[in-house]
């Protein structure tokens, strides 16, 4: 079964109204892959979340950087699933090594909050345990020495982790799955070093940071073909 190539941008907490509104720009009008080649779904900051959506071409969706990990109620700060989805968000980034190092997120709370936001529809850019529905599931592989390092893993690196998840799938759930089951690479992904790692066959897409907010990220997107 082909694997749709897969580019997410992760802005990570960057942005103020008018940088948003230019790199929508940019992504508005760049001349990319249809998107039964390549899917793409940017992430920006909670507060601009509306904003994007309104503005971003239709070929093109956004994802929340996280969400709370059951129904909202008296949890201040956070933000539901189900908030998201009443504002049309399709996609939420759950698990990212960031909040696991900085906010001592742990595999079971992230696990938690997978499984509650796929039971609400919402699909998950993850690499975690509770997963029922596959479908709805886009593995992210980020070594930490490369999240916005300027290190990126090597084309061999990545296809050996890639590979080996893969592996994995196949043993503890299935064959379908692990054929069809994107798994993105994601560190000091680039316009310069994407086409070769996305030359790998087991490395289905990028999540990309600090690149997805400059115009580079096309270069990335275009990186399918
Ligand atoms: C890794 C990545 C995006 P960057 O965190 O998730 O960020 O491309 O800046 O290394």
């Amino acid at each position: 079964m082909g694997r749709r190539f897969f580019v997410g941008g992760n802005w990570k907490c960057n942005g103020t109204t008018d940088e948003v509104k230019k790199i929508v720009k940019t992504l508005n009008e760049a001349e990319v892959p249809p998107e039964d080649v390549v899917e793409v779904v940017v992430s920006p900051p909670f507060v601009f979340l509306s904003l994007v959506k309104s503005l971003l071409r239709s070929d093109f969706n956004v994802a929340a950087q996280n969400c709370w990990v059951r129904k909202g109620g008296a949890f201040t700060g956070e933000i539901s699933a189900e908030m998201l989805a009443n504002i049309g968000i399709s996609w939420v980034i759950l698990g990212h090594s960031e909040r696991r190092l900085l906010l001592r997120e742990s595999n079971e709370f992230v696990g938690d909050k997978v499984a509650y936001a796929l039971s609400k529809d919402i699909k998950v850019i993850a690499c975690v345990d509770k997963i029922s529905d596959w479908r709805n599931i886009v593995i992210a592989y980020e070594p930490v020495w490369a999240i916005g390092t300027g290190k990126v893993a090597t084309p061999a690196q990545a296809q050996e982790v890639h590979s080996a998840l893969r592996n994995w799938l196949l043993q503890n759930v299935g064959a379908d799955v692990a054929d069809s089951t994107r798994i993105i690479y994601g560190g000091s992904v680039n316009g310069a070093n994407c086409k070769e790692l996305a030359a790998q066959p087991d490395v289905d897409g990028f999540l990309v940071g600090g690149a997805s907010l400059k115009p580079e990220f096309v270069d990335i997107i275009n990186s399918a073909v």
